[in-house]
């Protein structure tokens, strides 16, 4: 069946509406054949500006149903993702080439999130404090903040906004979502499996949740407008630098997700065959379009051969190409610009005199698609090409002797997301995890850069942006905090022994 055929009777079956997807200006092609499709429409900055203003009244309404209630939403979307699974996984992999059990995969991440958000609509505790004045009670409540701004990446197209919207709406506040320009149709297939979950729950108030389409200005209309309260983006840290400055131009909160430049040291101790299978699919899983993918690994120079030859002939074996006719482990690269950018590096990485296993154009009899072999590139120095995140399938590879001068490499590049050891020492690796060690909102032991549960909070420090979504009490960050002191004596003691009378 051709691509564009299937693409639409999986979107009829989703609930999708034909008029959104055919005769649009957005063009929607499939990396995994460069084929066209599906064309959406693009909306106006008036159409943004109508959107935020439903979303403004939805907030008025919405702040007030109380949050296991909002939750009850949240439980039948889902009910109704579980029912979609198939299918949207199946849409994934069509839109953004991931193989199909990442494609399922991120389904089930949402599954996983709506279970979180449930639980959390419970819990969204707040402190009561002990105060310095008799008769006086201290306490904390948290309130539902406002309109939020969801602006996703085409790698993860529909999972991170699904960690943002779960835990919005449990808190109180409406979404609009700006999805890649490359991921149009996964994002209205969310809306329409979310359209039946808000039939089911009846009575929510109007514009609660919005999806708008198009290129940056859409997106710039979201992060300028002083009704959206937080804008939560995710993306390479250039967008960062021109959302992040501009929203708080305007006093806006943000949660940034931007690049990662993840590392891995393998120490002298680490089992060398499960490093070497975490490795793989750190480095080489997605076709290396995590922003958790894992880039650089620091290789104790007393085991280097016992790992790198091993991982060497696991990039010349994997299979590459399109994963749902061929059950390859890596997909398509996004478009040819990826492409072009991954060879890029490797001529750097060349000219520094790396050496590159792998790396190369694959053929698969489709002119736009873009598959490429994984490199691993052994590097003589870290410095050059490998500071920077090339956001494509290299791993490169440097050896070390001492564990505080790998920590140092591995702490010297701009991002700060996701970060490993391998190691059985357990110096070593409670030293990895101390404030003397990985500088990375993720540090992890014997486990790969990627693949992170929705239970911890997700993201990272320095160029990362700082921002944290998903697990833990990443919540906070969709609420404002409100303390309250309350007087029930019938005095009027000051604080910090003031006295004041008059
Ligand atoms: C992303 O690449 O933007 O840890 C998110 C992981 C996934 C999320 C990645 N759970 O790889």
């Amino acid at each position: 069946m051709q691509m564009a055929e299937e693409t639409t009777q999986l979107l009829s079956r989703l609930g999708v509406k034909e008029a959104s997807y055919t005769g649009g200006n957005l063009r929607v092609t499939s990396p995994l054949t460069g084929e066209e499709i599906a064309a959406v429409k693009s909306d106006s900055t008036e159409d943004v500006a109508a959107t935020i203003q439903q979303a403004k009244a939805a907030f008025a309404v919405w702040r007030s149903v109380p949050a296991p209630r909002r939750g009850e939403l949240v439980r039948l979307f889902g009910e109704e993702l579980r029912a979609a699974k198939d299918d949207l996984g199946r849409l994934v992999s069509i839109e953004v080439g991931k193989i199909p059990s990442e494609g399922a995969g991120e389904v089930q991440e949402m599954i996983d999130i709506c279970d979180f958000a449930v639980g959390l609509s419970r819990q969204l505790y707040g402190l009561t404090i002990a105060t310095e004045r008799p008769g006086h009670r201290m306490m904390e409540q948290w309130h539902p903040l406002g309109p939020v701004g969801v602006i996703s990446a085409f790698n993860f197209p529909v999972a991170v906004w699904s960690w943002n919207t779960t835990l919005a709406l449990v808190c109180g506040n409406p979404v609009i979502w700006k999805p890649s320009e490359k991921a149009p149709l996964t994002a209205l297939a969310c809306m329409a499996i979310m359209a039946r979950a808000l039939d089911r729950f009846g009575d929510s108030p109007e514009g609660l949740l919005s999806v708008i389409n198009g290129t940056g200005e859409v997106g710039a209309a979201l992060v300028e407008s002083p009704d959206i309260a937080l804008i939560s983006a995710t993306g390479s840290t250039r967008m960062g630098k021109i959302v992040g400055p501009k929203v708080a131009e305007r006093f806006g909160r943000v949660i940034l997700e931007l690049g990662g430049n993840n590392a891995g040291i393998v120490a002298p101790s680490a089992n060398i065959d499960l490093t070497l299978r975490a490795v793989a699919f750190g480095a080489m899983g997605t076709a290396g379009q995590r922003c958790t993918t894992l880039r650089r690994l620091f290789v104790h120079s007393s085991v280097y051969d016992k790992l790198v030859p091993g991982l060497k002939k696991a990039y010349q074996s994997v299979s590459v190409g399109n994963p749902l006719t061929s059950g390859a482990l890596v997909g398509p690269l996004i478009d040819k610009q990826a492409f072009d950018q991954m060879q890029t590096a490797l001529g750097a990485a060349k000219a520094a005199g790396g050496e590159i296993t792998g790396g190369e154009r694959v053929e698969d009899g489709h002119a736009n698609a873009y598959y490429a072999r994984p490199a691993l590139v052994e590097l003589p120095k870290h410095e050059g090409v490998v500071l920077q995140e090339t956001f494509a399938p290299i791993l490169y590879v440097v050896k070390y002797d001492d564990l505080e001068d790998a920590i140092a490499m591995h702490n010297e590049v701009g991002a700060g997301l996701s970060s490993c050891i391998f190691t059985l020492d357990i110096q070593e690796a409670e030293l990895f995890l101390s404030a003397a060690g990985s500088d990375c909102g993720i540090a992890n032991v014997n486990i790969a850069t990627s693949g992170a549960e929705i239970g911890g909070a997700f993201g990272g420090e320095k160029e990362t942006g700082g921002g944290r979504e998903s697990g833990s009490d990443a919540w906070k960050g969709y609420m404002r905090r409100a303390t309250n002191t309350v007087n029930y004596s019938k005095e009027l003691p000051l604080a910090q022994g003031v006295s004041f009378d008059i």
